[in-house]
């Protein structure tokens, strides 16, 4: 079984419903769901459009397959939630990026894990520090250490379950 940490986002419709639909679906497709974070609702970055602010959340998970049967599944799951693709970074009512997988680094045409910008992103720290503070990214930081040196005006707000 391979660890890994997914980061899922929602900005159109029932928002939270299409998190809770999405984490059912990547269970019934063999991903066992080990910790989640709380959801953080996040403002819209690197967008070049007017959006609605975004919920987002990051899982560890268990997944007996490869990198790429995630992936599929991750893709399975962003298309039963309706994901549509007319432009890049469009609003998506799912959008599954897979952050990590232990032990494992891959530079593909559609696969690039570690994820490359998931240190930059305060939508993906503050919830991946939530559940796993003292891992080890990339940079050879904490989790907790590179959330602790970012601006946190990306955060709404923090929905207590
Ligand atoms: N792909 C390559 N590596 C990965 C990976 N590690 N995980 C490929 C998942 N997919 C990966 O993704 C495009 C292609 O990336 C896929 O076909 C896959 O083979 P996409 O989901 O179709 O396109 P996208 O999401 O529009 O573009 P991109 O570049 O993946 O953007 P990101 O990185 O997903 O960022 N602001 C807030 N607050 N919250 C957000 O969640 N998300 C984005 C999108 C922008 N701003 C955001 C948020
Ligand atoms: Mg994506």
């Amino acid at each position: 079984m391979m660890r890994c940490f997914l980061c899922l986002g929602s900005n159109v419709g029932r928002r939270e419903d299409h998190i809770a639909r999405a984490l059912s679906l990547l269970n019934d497709r063999g991903l066992k769901i080990i910790r989640s974070s709380r959801l953080y609702e996040t403002k819209p970055v690197e967008v070049n459009d007017e959006q609605e602010n975004y919920l987002n959340m990051v899982v560890e998970g268990s997944f007996g397959g490869g990198a790429f049967d995630l992936l599929d599944i991750c893709r399975e799951v962003e298309r039963s939630l309706g994901r549509t693709r007319p432009y890049r970074h469009a609003p998506r009512t799912m959008d599954i990026d897979i952050l990590l997988i232990e032990g494992i680094e891959i530079m593909d045409e559609h696969l690039t894990v570690p994820h490359p910008l998931m240190e930059e992103r305060a939508f993906v720290l503050y919830p991946l520090a939530e559940i796993a503070p003292d891992l080890i990214l990339p940079s050879g930081r904490t989790a907790s250490d590179v959330k602790n040196g970012m601006k946190d005006d990306e955060i709404v707000m923090i929905l207590d379950r």
